[in-house]
């Protein structure tokens, strides 16, 4: 029997679970399994900061929807990563974290890079195991490969302390609780509904007058699509798919609700139907404005939200739950016309492109560009085909509800994370998982800041991904004009410009220098051409738009950011800014107190 170094017998797990690609920074305390990486095939890229790593394997796994694998060195490498794997965590992405680790016998007497990555990531992953026995190593594996799939995904950290690499060499097959072979079940386990429950929520459903379908991340795990769209057109039910579900059923459909439709919507309806969705800050935590009664459908237990008037709760996977419920419709035939839905539904979309056009024709000419003309651009121009990555916090926000998505994990975004820089490597993972498909990600110029090095990474392994930034020369864009006041004045003397940048940098010009296509636009006509040109050039391209700062963002108008911003004493405040950020919640949250704001 062959003996094994424990970092091959780490790879053959890898390879064993179908493993192609993975990606990381090299350092001495993860070599051990990098190397063989190399050596058997696996198409491993180098990344020029860990954060990109786990990002990759995110988007990648998203796309993909198998784990994604990234690695990194013991003590900085492992930190690095840190926040890319918050961000997972909060996506639900599902991650094998592959980290290494200083030497066991030299802990806590000063070892090189000591760190403890299950303490550090004990608050992000299912579960984070130090593995200081090479007969554990494929059982860890292995595991981490099934528990990071089990809804709701997420991310599993494997630590590795180097001597783990460095004893003698084992035979494989002696290891506990070995598996032999490719054993995987390639898929998640689909779980039906309580098939009573099921057939009391159709029952509430066919009785409903304006029933609505909202669904999320639950649609896109459990490949859904297809069982929706089914159940929507036998049923004629307005739906409305957020997250990752977005383009489970394409959103040019006729009974799909746009996001800035939905409220009104909502406000209709007597039956919502939650179906594989989290009812998190994005959702407003359930507190919608309606009189409707609720179905609840999620394969996890824990997304059940008690604080909503719900008739049926039930636990089972989406895509088994709308089968159950379409054999039961069509057996029971439909008893209610649906067409009142559909009637509204017209209308409401009518009135959102006469608005949306006026919107983009007053503000075509304006210099530097106004972020929802750049949004209506870019949401013309790509192919349906193109994977999205949403990372600029301004440019994002005006062109995510212009998109239409047309299949699930087509719109990648940061979730509940919220972080910056996320799109550079969430690019790289996007195009490894749909080799030579589109990719386009649209970058703030504070997200080039915390991971525009990996730029380089995409262009040197010659992806062909279209960075568009949206440079606005801030952060924040508009927080000046909306809390504190020009030139920052509130902040003092201080201030120095707050958190504008130096002014109009031309990324085009610095990102060249590695071998992208580059684009430099300053005016609304010359955005289609320039993608026209970077998705032609079968490069990495980077397009450096020069946006306008003076915007509102639309969670400005939201409490959650009104409430960042009521410490700044209202009266040193100028106007308009004053009044902007002081007033409306603010009662609302302080037992109908106002603020005084002397006029
Ligand atoms: C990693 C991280 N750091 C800080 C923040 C806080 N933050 C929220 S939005 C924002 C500005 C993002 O930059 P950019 O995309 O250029 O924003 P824009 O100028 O478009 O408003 C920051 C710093 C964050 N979300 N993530
Ligand atoms: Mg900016």
């Amino acid at each position: 029997m062959t003996r094994k170094w424990a970092g091959e017998i780490a790879v053959d797990a890898l390879l064993s679970e179908g493993v192609e690609v993975m990606f990381g920074m090299v350092g001495g305390h993860i070599a051990p399994i990098m190397d063989y990486a190399y050596r058997k095939g696996i198409n491993v890229h180098q990344v020029r900061h860990e954060q990109a790593a786990a990002y990759a394997a995110d988007a990648y796994a998203r796309v993909s929807k198998k784990p994604g694998v990234c690695f990194a060195t013991a003590g900085p490498g492992m930190t690095n990563m840190f926040t890319a794997v918050h961000m997972a965590h909060l996506a639900r992405s599902p991650l094998v974290c592959l980290l290494g680790a200083h030497k066991t016998s030299e802990s806590h007497r000063g070892a090189m890079q000591e760190g403890w990555a299950q303490e550090v990531y004990r608050s992000v992953t299912k579960w984070t195991i130090r593995c200081e026995d090479p007969n554990l190593i494929s059982f860890y594996i292995r595991k981490a490969f099934r528990d990071s799939m089990a809804y709701p995904p997420g991310p599993v950290a494997i630590e590795m302390p180097i001597d783990l690499f460095n004893w003698d060499p084992i035979v494989e097959e002696e290891q506990v609780a070995y598996l032999p072979g490719n054993w995987r079940s390639g898929r998640m386990p689909k779980i039906a509904g309580d098939e009573e429950l099921v057939e009391k929520a159709v029952d509430a459903i066919l009785q409903a007058k304006r029933p609505l379908l909202i669904g999320g991340d639950g649609l896109h795990w459990s490949d859904a699509g297809e069982a929706l769209r089914t159940f929507v057109e036998t049923s004629g039910i307005p739906f409305n798919l957020r997250r990752m579900g977005r383009g489970a059923v394409p959103e040019n459909h006729d009974l799909a609700v746009n996001g800035s439709m939905r409220k009104k919507l909502f406000q209709e309806s007597d039956l919502i139907i939650v179906l594989g969705l989290q009812l998190g800050y994005f959702e407003n935590f359930g507190q919608w404005k309606t009189n409707a009664k609720f179905i609840q459908i999620n394969a996890n237990q824990m997304d059940i939200l008690p604080a909503l008037p719900t008739k049926y709760e039930i636990i089972g996977d989406s895509s088994e739950v709308l089968k159950q419920m379409q054999r039961m419709i069509e057996r029971k035939g439909l008893s209610q016309n649906k067409l009142e839905g559909l009637r509204r539904l017209n209308e409401l979309k009518q009135n959102y492109e006469i608005n949306r056009s006026s919107d983009i024709e007053s503000l075509w000419n304006d210099k530097p560009i106004h972020p929802k003309v750049l949004g209506k651009e870019v949401a013309d121009f790509l192919a349906d085909d193109t994977t999205i990555i949403l990372d600029s916090f301004t440019g994002s926000a005006f062109l995510t509800d212009q998109l239409i998505a047309t299949r699930s994990g087509q719109i990648i975004d940061s979730g509940l994370s919220g972080g910056i820089g996320h799109g550079i490597g969430m690019g790289i993972g996007a195009q490894n998982a749909r080799p030579g498909k589109p990719v386009f990600v649209m970058m703030g110029d504070g997200g080039i800041g915390v991971g525009g090095g990996d730029i380089e990474t995409a262009s040197r392994y010659g992806l062909p991904i279209v960075y568009m930034i949206y440079n606005d020369s801030t952060l924040m864009a508009g927080s000046d004009d909306y809390c504190y006041g020009k030139d920052f004045k509130v902040l003092g003397p201080n201030a120095r410009g707050g958190f504008d940048f130096i002014p109009d940098i031309r990324y085009d010009k610095m990102f060249a220098t590695v071998g992208c296509h580059v684009e430099h636009v300053t005016e609304a006509s010359e955005i289609k051409p320039a993608l026209q040109r970077s998705f032609e050039s079968g490069k990495t391209a980077v397009i450096n738009v020069i946006g306008t700062k003076h915007v509102t963002h639309p969670l400005y108008d939201s409490y959650h950011l009104k409430e960042m911003f009521w410490h700044l004493p209202a009266n040193e405040v100028e106007e308009p800014a004053r009044r902007r950020h002081h007033e409306g919640y603010y009662p609302k949250f302080h037992n109908g107190k106002t603020l005084d704001i002397k006029n």
